[in-house]
């Protein structure tokens, strides 16, 4: 029988969603696909598998091995099995390298480990979808790849005919990181880009091959945000699809004081480790300290800490200039290479601990003596014992010798680590510059941990989650963000933040919200202003939240957290949904007509909650009104195809050259 015989079931359509990322943590795509799970397990049940490359090293703590119960999947992975895949596979890296050439055009170097894997997979994720469907032939399967990485099998699925329908989903554009990350204009020129000889200049031309070829071979080819999707069209050539927000699992309190308490808790382990960094110098008020932070991968001036660092010092300025009283501890959390922790920063915790301990120690030692002192009979009765009774002599030498042990010459290190590259290392440099040196008189102290956060590390020993929540504001002033999961995570748990309307984020929070800043999520203009503009604008916002009172900060987590469902999966899961049908309906057309010729309809919205529930207040104001889901503002059309550059939703993009020459790059609202 034909491929073109076999009448596929595409109402209960099987689905693969494949990923490098898959049970592998590297950045963002993991999250989406590891917190996405559950939304789709509740649409496909079974039908759902994800692929992604096994890591011995991490496999164990993410997945159980089993076998599969569907018996096409199992003799599928049986034939691999025996085809010796496994070990077989960089055997036939040449081969197989070769065979893209052939087939694509596609060169690739000897020494690019990254691009070796990225074949590796790409042929073996092909071969298995081959196999898979040879033997099963009676539902649609849709397979969905996220990244370059992930997108060679889509290329090779086309070529070979395997009948599947695909979905390339990219999170960011090669190009558009490398080109950010110099120091180009990048949106203002996005359409002048020579493409091929910008990726060839950088080296990585093989890289954008696949994923240009990824982007035009899949039948549906979608993006994270609209900003993504208009450097996607000018970059890879092909206007997207569609536009899939990445969601969160969110976690719903019953009641709001739950996660204040957590804010509280959380905080009071931040507050544990300032007084042990900051020993000798702790002469400012923790009540009074508020705790700001940017972290994610370190990429400089994409992440926008180039823009934060600077945004610090003139924070400090201000403050001191005003006569605060207010300190301000931010943190910096990127990882980077290092050697190990610094002695002195060790040094801080473990001086502190003997402190603690020995106060505890003391403590318990002067309970005893007073219960001794008021029980004892004095032909009466007990009496209240002096000062001198309760702490002996003994007691006073062993605090002080923890006292002395607290001196310091040297201010408190800016970083918690040995950095391998110290003197290059761009953030220290920055900080550097700008001298926020952690003096007494700096009302902004800064602490660099370039490491990831853990909660059994030695020093800030807190997970990612508990750390995020006993800060009180996130900045992520980002150039280069196609979406930024660091702002929607602080939104989720109820911590205000700062982000750009250059970040996929920032641009679907200004589209779905009339101000947004009112709510606890402040964006900063990079597109229409100077750098310098851009700056102050980030200052005056921290600065005007230094100046919150608490009960205005506490009132500030309570908005911020109902702004939760907006970015729960629950919610947002339908866009992918809408993804795969568009994907289902270009791949078998014909199914979904009925006996009498009529286009029949899908409804995306059973099994999705409602995006505010009714008991939530009439808080935060909407910009459209009569809104219930993102989705319902339509952000997945067959139309976007034919519609020009400029209907990305929120801005007006330059479409031409003769648009910009007439004077509106962006904003036009
Ligand atoms: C939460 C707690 C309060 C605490 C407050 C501190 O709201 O429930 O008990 O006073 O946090 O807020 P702050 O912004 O000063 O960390
Ligand atoms: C990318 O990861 P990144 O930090 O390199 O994908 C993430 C998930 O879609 C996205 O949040 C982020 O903006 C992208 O840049």
């Amino acid at each position: 029988m034909s491929q073109s015989d076999v009448k596929r079931d595409v109402r209960n359509s099987l689905l693969f969603e494949c990923a490098w990322e898959v049970a592998n943590k590297v950045g963002g795509i993991y999250t989406v696909i590891k917190t996405k799970v559950p939304v789709t397990v509740s649409e496909y049940g079974d039908r759902y598998c994800l692929i992604g490359p096994l890591s011995y090293k991490t496999a164990p703590m993410e997945v159980e091995a089993q076998e599969p119960t569907d018996p096409h999947l199992a003799s599928t992975l049986d034939a691999l099995r025996s085809a010796g895949v496994k070990c077989l596979q960089y055997s036939r890296l040449d081969e197989w390298k070769g065979d893209l050439w052939n087939l694509a055009g596609i060169p690739t170097p000897p020494n690019d480990h990254e691009t070796n894997e990225t074949i590796v997979f790409g042929y073996i994720v092909a071969w298995f979808l081959g196999e898979y469907v040879a033997r099963q032939l009676s539902v649609a399967v849709v397979a969905h790849f996220h990244e370059w990485q992930a997108g060679l099998a889509i290329p090779l699925c086309r070529k070979r005919h395997i009948d599947v329908t695909t979905v390339f989903t990219t999170h960011a554009t090669l190009l558009g990181r490398y080109l950010c990350a110099g120091s180009v204009d990048f949106y203002n020129n996005l359409q002048y880009f020579d493409v091929d000889h910008e990726a060839g200049k950088r080296g990585i031309y093989h890289r954008y091959c696949i994923e240009r070829s990824a982007a035009h071979c899949a039948d549906v080819f979608t993006t994270v945000s609209h900003i993504t999707a208009y450097e996607s069209e000018h970059l890879l050539k092909r206007k997207p699809d569609g536009v899939l927000p990445n969601g969160l699992n969110v976690v719903k309190f019953q009641a709001m004081h739950e996660f204040q308490n957590l804010h509280a808790a959380a905080k009071a382990k931040i507050h544990e480790f300032a007084r042990g960094h900051f020993y000798g110098h702790y002469d400012f008020d923790l009540e009074n300290t508020l705790y700001m932070f940017t972290a994610g991968r370190y990429e400089y001036r994409n992440k926008g800490v180039d823009m934060f660092i600077e945004s610090l010092a003139r924070l400090n300025f201000r403050l001191k200039k005003s006569g605060s009283k207010t300190t301000v501890v931010a943190f910096i959390i990127m990882p980077a290479a290092t050697h190990s922790y610094t002695i002195d920063a060790l040094k801080g915790q473990a001086v502190t601990k003997q402190l603690r301990d020995t106060v505890t120690e003391i403590q318990n030692k002067i309970g005893a003596r007073l219960f001794d002192h008021a029980m004892r009979s004095n032909g009466e009765h007990g009496t209240l014992p002096t000062p001198e009774d309760l702490l002996s002599d003994e007691d006073k030498v062993l605090l002080k010798r923890r006292i002395f042990a607290l001196k310091r010459n040297a201010l408190p290190p800016v970083t918690t680590h040995n950095m391998a590259e110290d003197a290059a290392d761009p953030i220290l440099n920055q900080i550097r510059r700008v001298q926020l040196f952690n003096a007494s008189s700096d009302r902004v102290k800064v602490v660099f941990h370039p490491d990831f956060l853990n909660s059994n590390n030695p020093i800030l020993g807190m997970d990612y989650e508990e750390f995020v929540r006993g800060c009180h504001l996130g900045v992520f002033p980002s150039y280069y963000e196609p979406w930024g999961y660091t702002p929607a995570e602080c939104t989720v748990m109820g911590i205000p933040s700062i982000t750009t309307n250059l970040s996929g984020f920032g641009c679907f929070m200004q589209d779905l919200i009339e101000r947004p800043q009112d709510e606890g999520c402040y964006i900063v203009d990079r597109r229409s202003q100077s750098v310098e503009d851009s700056v102050s604008q980030l200052t005056d916002n921290m600065f005007a939240f230094v100046t919150k009172t608490r009960r205005q900060r506490i009132n500030q987590r309570n908005r911020v957290e109902r702004l939760s469902p907006l970015l729960d999966w629950k919610n947002l899961g339908i866009e992918y949904s809408k993804a795969r049908q568009l994907a289902l309906r270009r791949a078998y057309p014909d199914a979904f007509y009925g006996a009498e010729g009529e286009e029949e309809e899908f409804d995306f919205s059973s099994g999705m909650e409602r995006m505010m529930p009714n008991s939530v207040p009439a808080s935060p104001r909407f910009k459209m009104s009569g809104i219930a889901t993102p989705g319902d503002i339509g952000t997945l059309t067959e139309e976007m195809q034919s519609l020009g550059t400029s209907d990305y939703r929120g801005y007006g993009w330059p479409a031409t050259a003769d648009d910009e020459e007439e004077g509106y790059p962006f904003p036009l609202v």
